[in-house]
Order: structure tokens, then C-alpha cells, then sequence
């Protein structure tokens, strides 16, 4: 399923299909009903509906840690989209012609789109979506690192598609089969969505590859500029990862952070030689007897670096989002007070029914 031999119009190597197999699954456990619910111990049940691979839901009792992993890491994926607009949203008034414009327009709403489902899964947690920004705002939450790097060229808007949603996506389709329900459930909507942004992107740096010199240039340039940093997107190395045990026993994570990783590069080999680009590790290179390809890791001096807030872009991105919260006051008080009014003038009809 993760082979190079993916059919031509479909660069996220197949990885729909397992998407469709989570939603089948889903709809599956649904149908089964739960077991057991009542004068069952909460814990045991806990662990029965993770041993059975069935989906916790909102009103379910959980472990503390198990709500606080989640909450950490869906609002860390949400502010990731609502960042990431950023580097994209930097070319969409320069996109070379209007079909361009158009689609990178719409890619980086559906980011917005992604942040805000992300958002709502959180809420079902018990924390609000205003909370959660304030975090973010405060520097308590993280965003990806992938974020912090700046979009020098066209060319950057085709690798982010490729390399980082697609990297995106061999991270996010196992999430799809994650034991919160509506993790799993939001993540399957994105998968959807992530694999046609995979597309656009990779049909850009095919235009490129195969345009002037100029342009082949450009987009190999931003391909050397990406790789490592995409690759370093799956996070620290397993013997580094201090939260992968836990949430893999609690199936919110299905693989290791080198496992995902070591998928992605396995993906890429083959799409970059249909691009006619190259892949900037000298080291890459297929390894028979582990069915895999051999790479050079990415900097993880450089990743936590730019977690702590010592990338290239950090605090522009940071000082942005401030910024657009700040400007955004008003808007956000303008919807408050409409749906006040509007639930004001229900109240009132509902008294006159009540009346008449
Ligand atoms: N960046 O123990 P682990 C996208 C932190 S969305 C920043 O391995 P875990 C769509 C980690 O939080 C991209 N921080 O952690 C798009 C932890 O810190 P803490 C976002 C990182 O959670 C495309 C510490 O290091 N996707 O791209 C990173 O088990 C194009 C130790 O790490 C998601 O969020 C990093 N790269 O595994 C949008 C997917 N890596 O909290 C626009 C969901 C690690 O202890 C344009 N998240 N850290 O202080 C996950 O799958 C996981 O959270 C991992 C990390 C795999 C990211």
C-alpha cells in the first residue's frame, strides 16, 4: 500500500483507500453499539473499548492524562493549519496566473477550514476554542515547526504541497483509527481534503520540472530547501519521543514517529523520479534486506531549535497571528452580539407561541 507504484493520479501513494477503510470502521463500531455502559467500572470500561478498538467518545469517563494528551496534541494540529496559512498565504496575491490564485485561494481556506473542525474536536474535551488561542497566543502551545520557514519562490508553494501535506497526510490517514472518536472522525474529512492539496501541489512542480531552466532550477532549489525540514515534521526520533509509548497503548498515535517517517521517505523516492527531481541526500538509497530505503535523518538539533522558538520565521509568524487576533476583535464581538440579538428575537417568538 506504501509501494512507489502508486496509479499516476494519486500522489499520496494510495493512503485514500485506507481513509475509507477508517470511515467504513467508524460507521461500523457506531452501528455496534456500545457495551457495557452501565455499573461498569469507568476504568475497566476504558480499557475495554481501547483493547476492542472501538472509539471513546465525549461523554465517556477517560484517564485525566488521556484527555490531556489529546487536548495537547488536536489544538497543536489545529494551530498548525491556522499557522500554516501563513507561508501560503504569502504568494496568493503573486500566483503566476489566475487558475493559480484560484486554487491556492482555496487550499489555504480549507486550512482554515481543517483549524476549525481541529477546534471543535478539541472543545468536545471540555476546553473552549478561545482558550485554546489564548495559549497559542501566550506561547504555552506549539504549532509545527514546519511553519517557521519562509516561501522564497513559486516553486515553494508546489513542495509545500508535495512534501508537506504530504507528510501531512502519511501522519494524519492513521490518525483516522484514532480512539477518540471525534479526532477520527475530523481527521478523516482532512485526509480527504489534504490528498487533493498533495495533488495541486505536485502538479505545480511537474509544470516546473518540465518548464524553462529557469523554472527546473526553482523547483529544485525549493525541494533541497523543504526535504529536511518535511522529514523532521514527524517529530524527535522514537529513542528521543517522550509522548509516542503512551499514545500508541492508547491508540491515539498507530505508529512510531520513525516508522511514519521512514514511510514518507519510501513514498517520495519514486514521485520525486516522476518529477525528474532530485531528492538532496546523497545517502538515500534502497536497502534490500530491510525493504525500506536508507536516508540521512534530519537535524533534531535544528527541529528543537525551532520548537523552542529559534527558527527562521518564528516570531513573524507568531507576531501575525497576534496581529490578525488583535484586528479580528471586532469581528468576533460584531458575531457575538448578532447571535445574541438573533437568540433574543427566538426567546420573544417562543413566549408569544407560548402565550397565544
Ligand atoms: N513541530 O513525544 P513527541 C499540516 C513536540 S498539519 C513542533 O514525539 P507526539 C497541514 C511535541 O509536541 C501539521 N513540535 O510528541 C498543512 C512534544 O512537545 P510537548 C501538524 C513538535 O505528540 C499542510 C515534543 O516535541 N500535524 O501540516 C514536532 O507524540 C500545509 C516531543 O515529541 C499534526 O499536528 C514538530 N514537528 O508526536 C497545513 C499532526 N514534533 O508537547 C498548512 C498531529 C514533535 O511535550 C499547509 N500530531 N514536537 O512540549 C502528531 O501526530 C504528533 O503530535 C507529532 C508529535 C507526530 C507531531
Amino acid at each position: 500500500m506504501y509501494g512507489n507504484d502508486f496509479p499516476a493520479d494519486d500522489t499520496s501513494g494510495g493512503l485514500l483507500g485506507e481513509v475509507e477503510a477508517a470511515e467504513t470502521a467508524l460507521r461500523e463500531a457506531a452501528e455496534r453499539g456500545r457495551r457495557g455502559a452501565a455499573g461498569v467500572n469507568p476504568a475497566a470500561y476504558f480499557a475495554e473499548v481501547i483493547a476492542a478498538d472501538q472509539k471513546v467518545e465525549p461523554r465517556d469517563w477517560m484517564p485525566e492524562a488521556y484527555r490531556a494528551t489529546l487536548i495537547r496534541q488536536i489544538a497543536q494540529h489545529a494551530h498548525s493549519e491556522i499557522i500554516g496559512m501563513q507561508p501560503e498565504g504569502n504568494w496568493i496575491t503573486r500566483a503566476p496566473s489566475l487558475r493559480r490564485k484560484a486554487i491556492l485561494l482555496a487550499k489555504v481556506q480549507d486550512e482554515a477550514g481543517h483549524g476549525l473542525y481541529l477546534y471543535a474536536a478539541a472543545e468536545t474535551l471540555g476546553v473552549s476554542r478561545d482558550e485554546l488561542v489564548d495559549l497559542l497566543l501566550a506561547g504555552r502551545q506549539k504549532y509545527s515547526s514546519i511553519f517557521n520557514y519562509p516561501t522564497l519562490s513559486w516553486a515553494d508553494m508546489g513542495t509545500i504541497g508535495w512534501l508537506v501535506d504530504g507528510a501531512a497526510i502519511v501522519n494524519q490517514v492513521p490518525l483516522c483509527r484514532c480512539s477518540y472518536g471525534p479526532y477520527a472522525r475530523a481527521m478523516i474529512r482532512i485526509c480527504k481534503e489534504e490528498s487533493f492539496h498533495q495533488r495541486q501541489g505536485y502538479e505545480i512542480l511537474h509544470t516546473l520540472a518540465h518548464g524553462t531552466p529557469a523554472q527546473r532550477e526553482m523547483a529544485q532549489d525549493s525541494v533541497n530547501r523543504w526535504w529536511y525540514p518535511s522529514l523532521a515534521m514527524f517529530g524527535p526520533p522514537d529513542t528521543d519521543s517522550t509522548h509516542s509509548a503512551q499514545s500508541m497503548d492508547w491508540k491515539i498515535k498507530r505508529f512510531s514517529n520513525d516508522e511514519l517517517r521512514q514511510r514518507f521517505v519510501d513514498m517520495c523516492v519514486g514521485q520525486a523520479e516522476v518529477l525528474g527531481l532530485a531528492l538532496p541526500d546523497p545517502a538515500l538509497c534502497w536497502n534490500e534486506e530491510r525493504g525500506a530505503y536508507d536516508f540521512t535523518q534530519p537535524d533534531y538539533g535544528e527541529l528543537m531549535q525551532v520548537i523552542k522558538g529559534a527558527g527562521p520565521c518564528n516570531r513573524q509568524r507568531m507576531e501575525h497571528r497576534r496581529r490578525a487576533h488583535r484586528e479580528g476583535a471586532w469581528v468576533r464581538a460584531a458575531a457575538a452580539a448578532y447571535a445574541a440579538k438573533q437568540a433574543n428575537q427566538k426567546e420573544q417568538a417562543n413566549q408569544k407561541e407560548k402565550a397565544a
